[in-house]
């Protein structure tokens, strides 16, 4: 099933990738496995798109493919599985930074993030250092998370960051990053505190630091 769902997300066949999709939800709960899936599919994507097969409206279905899937009831159910279940109380800014407007790791970290109680704000794609900076100024959160899956990434993160410093705003809040695959050197040249490898792994950082900080206010 796995390779077939890879294939037609390949072959940019959504009937059938979203069919293969609703089948798999019928013998299985645990919706990571099948984002698993669409992100193995997605690197297939990105592959043909780097060697020239596939072009901008190709990467534009693959988007609007994996986009369908998250808007199916029981992927919305499973990620936005409400307040009931809430644990960490703490707060978190978020955007994909200037000149990046990929937005569907964003919106799944959102949705996990909100799952576990925590408040959310969500300030988009393409989002200004100064916007960010606005933000904090007149709303104080545990948490800045900026996202960034194209390399260009990279300058603006580090651009918010300068900005962040000049008003001595960083010492406020921890500041996480998701979406490239950050090394530990261009972690530390952007100031952030962690480089999340998935929205998993970037949840888990936050409800660490939350815990933290509540046992130090304790
Ligand atoms: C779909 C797609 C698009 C869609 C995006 C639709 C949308 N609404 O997001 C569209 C068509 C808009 C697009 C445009 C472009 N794209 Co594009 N795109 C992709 C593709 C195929 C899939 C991305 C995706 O959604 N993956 C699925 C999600 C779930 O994965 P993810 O975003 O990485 O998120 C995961 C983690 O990174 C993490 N995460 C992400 N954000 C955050 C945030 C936090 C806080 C945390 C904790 C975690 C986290 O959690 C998620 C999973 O757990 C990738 C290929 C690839 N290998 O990824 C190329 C890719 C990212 N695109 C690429 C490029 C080059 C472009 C364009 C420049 C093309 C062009 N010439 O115009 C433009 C850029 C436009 C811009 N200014 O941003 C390159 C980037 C190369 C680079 N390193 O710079 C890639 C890698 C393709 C390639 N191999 O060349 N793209």
């Amino acid at each position: 099933m796995k390779e077939k769902i890879i294939q037609a997300i390949r072959d940019l066949d959504d009937e059938q990738a979203l069919g293969l999709v609703r089948e798999m939800l019928e013998a299985t709960s645990d919706i990571t496995v099948i984002l698993d899936i669409l992100n193995s599919g997605m690197e297939e994507i990105g592959k043909l798109y780097e060697s020239g097969t596939y072009y901008i409206a190709d990467l534009i279905m693959a988007g609007y493919i994996y986009r369908c899937v998250l808007d199916m009831e029981e992927v919305c159910t499973f990620l936005e599985k409400k307040q009931n279940d809430a644990q960490a109380k703490g707060s978190i800014v978020i955007c994909t930074v200037e000149g990046d407007i990929h937005d569907i790791g964003k919106d799944i970290f959102v949705s996990l993030a909100r799952s576990k109680g925590f408040i959310v704000y969500d300030l988009g794609v393409d989002t200004k250092p100064e916007q960010i900076l606005d933000f904090i100024l007149s709303n104080p959160v545990d948490i800045l998370a900026m996202s960034g899956i194209i390399t260009e990434s990279i300058t603006y993160m580090k651009k918010t960051m300068d900005i962040l410093a000049s008003c001595s705003l960083k010492k406020c809040q921890k500041i996480l990053l998701g979406g490239l695959n950050f090394s530990k050197e261009i972690r530390i040249y952007i100031g952030a505190d962690y480089a999340a490898t998935s929205a998993k792994d970037g949840l888990q950082k936050c409800i660490e630091w939350i815990n933290e900080k509540n046992n130090d206010s304790e």
